[in-house]
């Protein structure tokens, strides 16, 4: 295949801005970006017209081979960046859990299932204890290894859950760092609580899984977390967004000017809660995820919330099981592995359910797909852009062809699929990745080896500015009261 790519014709989509051109690529690189570029005939030439022509999808959040739950996932980064490709994402940013606490084992452990990606990712590392060790280590992380983002687990208690003493600790490391820190807020002590009645309910089954952690405590953490984050002045990013009660902490803190960033995910965007009662118990497991897909009702504010700007991007939390995985918790909700599907399907759902129902702009669907993600995490415009410099990870999207989304057809190596039978206008029809064309005629190209590793640094736009405010604070505590010396 030539090195060298003319896109011709298509409406050329930033999230700033629209317009009719070509894109020229050469060796991986976008070279220029203008009307009417002539070139030789040893440059491979795609015809756009009458398409959008936009930087490929960055998902901000996926779980690919990781072990969890006493089982480990079937999508591994060779199998889950294919489905990605597939379906018009060319970069995601993974988790990298630590090894018994460890976060230089954890990095080493993810470097190495990571050698068999065919597209660039990134790495957010998770915190899971605290320690002088760990203190160091994320140093070690941001300085060296090119993680910019660390998440703290407000549940899952007696695993990853910690407190907020640790929570405190972790916000201002990351602060001193450069780093952002994340949370996947949910009040962990209550799911506990609230689990341990459901079973003694005799409720077993997946329903028990939403009523055992109902919104009100996602509301709560989420809360927590903002206040917390404010009592440091630090930025904060909010995982999985997944309810009203979480939404409207992060708007109420947004207009008073905080720094706080919420990520909804697609599941939580276009599912409700009523799955997790279908009466069979296969069906039903397949939606079990955590924090857990809401009634309907908080699908359509959290679409709202990002049209006008609540939330400012969209990831998927794809962290596939199978159903025989799912079945570990037959009898019990709690023993259900937790996590599904959205890596393949994200581009396509989002684009119907946003920009097909008029909900926001074309421009907007690449800012919240892709730019907004690559610049949180300060890859910008190396990622997220179609401007020349920018690296040519590029889709082709028909607004008048349709996808149909079904387990017979999808990249994923999952036996189902939450979006089984969804539809609707809007198809990714090309994907070009690190300059190659992936992803054409319904075909994949892929190879193992090919993706690479982009290191993130620190200090992304969150921060700017961030400095004159403590020291203001500081001055502030500085200034003296002057109290009267009373003699006693
Ligand atoms: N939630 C999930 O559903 N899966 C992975 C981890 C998480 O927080
Ligand atoms: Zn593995
Ligand atoms: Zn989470
Ligand atoms: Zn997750």
């Amino acid at each position: 295949a030539s090195s060298k790519l003319l896109i011709k014709g298509g409406t050329v989509v930033n999230a700033q801005h629209q317009e009719i051109a070509d894109v020229y690529v050469e060796d991986g690189i976008i070279v220029a970006v203008k009307p009417n570029i002539r070139v030789g005939d040893d440059v491979t030439v795609l015809d756009a017209t009458g398409k959008f022509v936009m930087p490929g999808g960055i998902d901000p959040h996926t779980h690919l081979d990781f072990e969890f739950m006493g089982t480990e996932t079937v999508d591994d980064f060779f199998s889950g960046q294919a489905a990605a490709l597939a379906g018009g994402t060319t970069m995601h940013i993974d988790f990298v859990i630590p090894v018994d606490g460890s976060l230089t084992a954890g990095f080493e452990a993810y470097e190495k299932k990571a050698k068999k990606s065919c597209m660039d990712y990134g790495f957010h590392m998770a915190i899971t204890k605290w320690d002088e060790t760990v203190s160091k280590e994320m140093e070690l992380m941001v300085k060296e290894k090119g993680i910019n983002s660390f998440k703290f687990f407000m549940a899952y208690k007696g695993a990853l859950m910690i407190n907020d003493d640790l929570l405190l600790e972790g916000f201002k490391k990351c602060k001193s760092l450069g780093a952002l820190a994340m949370v996947h807020a949910e009040n962990g002590d209550a799911v506990y609580e609230g689990q341990k009645r459901m079973i003694e309910l005799g409720i077993t089954g997946p329903e028990g899984h939403a009523l055992s952690r109902p919104a009100v405590l996602e509301g709560e953490a989420t809360a927590r977390a903002i206040r917390l984050a404010s009592f440091v002045n630090n930025p904060l990013y909010v995982v999985h967004v997944m309810s009203i009660d979480a939404m409207e902490e992060i708007a109420k803190a947004r207009k008073e000017g905080q720094r706080v960033i919420g990520e909804p995910v697609v599941s939580g965007l276009v599912l409700d809660e009523s799955w997790l009662w279908h009466p069979d118990f296969k069906t039903a497991a397949r939606y079990v995820m955590s924090p857990p897909i809401r009634k309907r009702g908080h699908d359509k504010a959290l679409q709202g919330a990002l049209s006008t700007g609540v939330l400012q991007l969209v990831g998927t939390d794809h962290c596939a099981f199978n159903s025989t995985q799912k079945a570990f918790g037959i009898d019990d909700f709690r023993k259900i592995p937790n996590g599904v599907n959205g890596i393949e399907e994200r581009m396509h759902l989002v684009w119907n359910t946003m920009v097909e129902s008029g909900q926001i702009s074309v421009t907007d669907y690449v800012r919240l797909t892709s730019t907004e993600c690559a610049r949180i995490f300060n890859v910008y415009p190396r990622k997220g852009a179609i401007l020349a410099g920018s690296d040519a990870d590029i889709i082709i999207l028909n607004p008048n062809a349709s996808f149909e989304i079904t387990a017979k057809s999808h990249h994923s190596r999952l036996d189902a699929n939450v979006y089984e039978g969804k539809k609707g206008k809007g198809k990714v029809e090309v994907t070009i990745a690190g300059g190659r064309i992936v992803w054409q005629n319904n075909e994949l190209k892929v190879a193992p080896g090919t993706g690479r590793y982009i290191k993130m640094p620190p200090f992304s736009y969150l921060y700017d500015g961030i400095d004159k405010i403590d020291a203001a604070y500081l001055s502030s505590l500085q200034a003296p009261v002057n109290r009267a010396k009373s003699a006693s």
